[in-house]
């Protein structure tokens, strides 16, 4: 039956001049790294609840992680947040992956958590505690380089709460100051991603309040340096997808954090709220890639996705589980789009048509072509319940309650 049902979806597509054996294996190149702190205890400023079975440190994260990419084959990835993940020896960690099937990806610098830290980092008036700040970013690139990843991402929770409370201009040069050390310091096949946020911790500004500053920040540094967009750090509102398609000609578009929102930085998981938005976005990298085999560049072939998640309420490892096969389906219905059609309608400014082609590509049920993938890949045809028969989540509970947690 679902055979027959993948032959109906197969001809359907055929028929509308999409290349189903294309539309897999581009699925199948997806790489989406989690972060080990989606793995830990998080929560609110009102209350952080503790789950029974929540990894103890680092390497039991890994661990955690590795059962995401064993069930959906699209995670081989682990972020990690430095002091969050900092362990004795780099070279252990990075093996401990491997043994798990995994490898270490971005390293993330922590410069918000440390009471030195309270009235800026990289930031602060204070030319000690920038130093301090640019002696953690230049240990992260040591770290990055032990542990053989290439991207270091970089999110900075400087700002001020009142008008008045720093010297905005100042600061912007102590930033682009540190950055550019450690820009320096880094090595060439190495990406600093820098990622943008419009408020929160800080509530009056922030220093890199929106991908311009990130953009602009990104230019002056140099090439190695790429604005990194986490699709919940926007005003309500804000056109995502425009962006993307600002970045990805300009080349400059690094990599992405994904999660939903509904009203802040709610870190939910990715497309449980707008899937619709994720599905514009990768229109724009889908449309991007095939410019790109038209000789238009862009750099659509090499943006780092991530998940940026906390999972404060439901089960860590599922709720990744269900973030990657959410963004595995909105990727797959993106590229479902018959960019030629957008492009005839375009030509004609017949909207009505252009607006439909993009649409309709939404409106496919993509399970039969995600089943007949993982098939092929020798995946479970359904990650999320052969994980939860796997008994995984029972054994994990002997860790007990009280694990790693920000
Ligand atoms: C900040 O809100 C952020 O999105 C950055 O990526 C941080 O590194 C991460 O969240 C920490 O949870
Ligand atoms: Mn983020
Ligand atoms: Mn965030």
């Amino acid at each position: 039956m679902s055979d027959q049902i993948y032959q109906i979806f197969e001809q359907q597509q055929k028929e509308r001049g999409v290349d189903v054996e294309e539309v897999k294996l581009r699925i199948k190149q997806l790489n989406i790294e989690t972060p080990s702190w989606g793995y830990g205890d998080s929560g609110t400023r009102f209350k952080v609840f503790q789950q029974e079975g929540v990894p103890r440190d680092p390497f039991e994260k890994i661990e955690d992680a590795a059962q995401v990419h064993k069930y959906t084959g699209n995670s081989p990835g682990v972020a990690i947040h430095i002091p969050w993940d900092k362990v004795d020896n780099y070279e252990e960690l990075k093996q401990h992956a491997k043994e798990h099937e995994v490898h270490l990806g971005a390293v993330n610098p922590n410069l918000f958590q440390h009471d030195d830290y309270k009235f800026g980092s990289v930031t602060n008036a204070d030319p000690a505690i920038r130093r301090k700040a640019t002696e953690h970013l230049l240990e992260c690139v040591d770290i990055a380089r032990t542990v053989e990843s290439k991207n270091l991402s970089l999110w900075f929770a400087d700002g001020t709460n009142y008008p008045g409370q720093g010297d905005l201009r100042k600061r912007k040069h102590w930033m682009e100051e540190c950055l550019r050390e450690m820009y320096l310091a880094m090595d060439e096949d190495m990406r600093m991603l820098i990622e943008y946020k419009f408020f929160e911790p800080a509530f009056y500004h922030t220093e890199l309040a929106d991908w311009g500053m990130a953009y602009n920040m990104a230019q002056k540094l140099g090439p190695k340096a790429e604005v990194l967009v986490d699709t919940g750090h926007h005003p309500q509102g804000t056109n995502i997808e425009h962006i993307v398609a600002y970045l990805l000609d300009e080349q400059r578009l690094g990599g992405f954090h994904f999660n939903s929102r509904k009203y802040a930085d709610d870190d939910l998981i990715a497309a449980a709220h707008n899937p619709y938005e994720l599905f514009l976005i990768f229109y724009q990298i889908v449309q991007a890639q095939k410019d790109r085999s038209h000789g238009i560049r862009n750099n659509a072939e090499n943006i780092a996705y991530m998940l940026d998640q906390c999972h404060n309420l439901e089960p860590k490892i599922p709720a990744m589980i269900r973030s990657i096969t959410n963004v595995q389906t909105l990727y797959a219905k993106a590229l479902l789009i018959n960019l030629e059609e957008v492009n005839e309608a375009q030509e004609k400014n017949d909207i009505l048509c252009a607006e439909h082609a993009v649409r309709k590509a939404f409106e496919f049920d993509v399970t039969p072509l995600l089943r007949v993938m993982r098939e092929e890949s020798g995946l479970p045809v359904d990650p999320m319940q052969a994980y939860l028969n796997s008994g995984y989540g029972e054994k994990i509970l002997s860790r007990g309650k009280g694990g790693a947690s920000w």
